[in-house]
């Protein structure tokens, strides 16, 4: 193994440490988040280092900086996750207008229920959605053989669904009634 692919896994594994305890368990490592999810990233060593998982400053800027989907910010001394928390932060983004289309990648076992349901926001906050295609498809893709939907963004606004857009830009919405949804004719 050389040295530059340690250096992935190591990232990889801070980077999903980070994920969970800044998204949806800090209480795991005895952390308290503020109402926004940020904590003091001094706070955030020392808790994961009681805890048994020992990392530096330098490494968790690297992970924060390395991390090819921004998934942390890092404010002055404090760090949180931009998105996709399952415990109750309130991001403070501002309501934002889309782009007339919005796409979501997902896999055919769910299609029969997002035609009935829509897409529902299920663990997280918010239903995630990608700006273009190729994105959506990498999401699409954690789960099996990606199937793109597209989301009338355009219509949505007007009809007054709320949009926000995170830090790594990430659509959010609070849920995507199927009018709105279109299906690619085969998958
Ligand atoms: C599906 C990752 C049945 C939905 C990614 C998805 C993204 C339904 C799954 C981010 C449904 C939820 C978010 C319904 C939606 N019935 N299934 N009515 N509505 N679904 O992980 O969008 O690595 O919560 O299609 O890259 O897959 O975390 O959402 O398959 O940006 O930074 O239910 O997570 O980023 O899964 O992914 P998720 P997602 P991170």
């Amino acid at each position: 193994m050389d040295e530059r692919r340690m250096d992935e896994q190591r990232t990889v594994k801070v980077s999903k440490y980070l994920s969970k305890h800044l998204r949806h368990q800090p209480e795991r490592i005895g952390l308290t988040l503020d109402e926004g999810g940020w904590v003091e990233t001094d706070t955030l060593i020392a808790a994961a280092a009681a805890h048994g998982f020992r990392f530096t400053r330098a490494e968790l800027d690297h992970v924060v900086a390395a991390n090819d989907k921004r998934r942390f910010a890092i404010d002055g001394t404090r760090i949180r996750a931009s998105q996709g928390h399952s415990i109750d932060v309130n991001l403070g983004l501002a309501p934002a207008t889309p782009p007339p289309y919005l796409y979501h990648g997902t896999v055919a076992r769910f299609l029969d229920a997002i035609r009935t349901e829509g897409l529902r926001a299920m663990n997280r906050h918010d239903v995630h959605l990608s700006p273009d295609r190729e994105t959506a498809t990498r999401v699409g893709a954690r789960r099996g053989r990606p199937v793109v939907l597209s989301v009338d963004a355009d219509a949505m606004h007007r009809d007054s669904h709320l949009f926000h857009v995170s830090a790594n830009g990430v659509w959010l919405t609070k849920a995507v009634p199927p009018e709105y949804l279109r299906f690619p004719e085969r998958h």
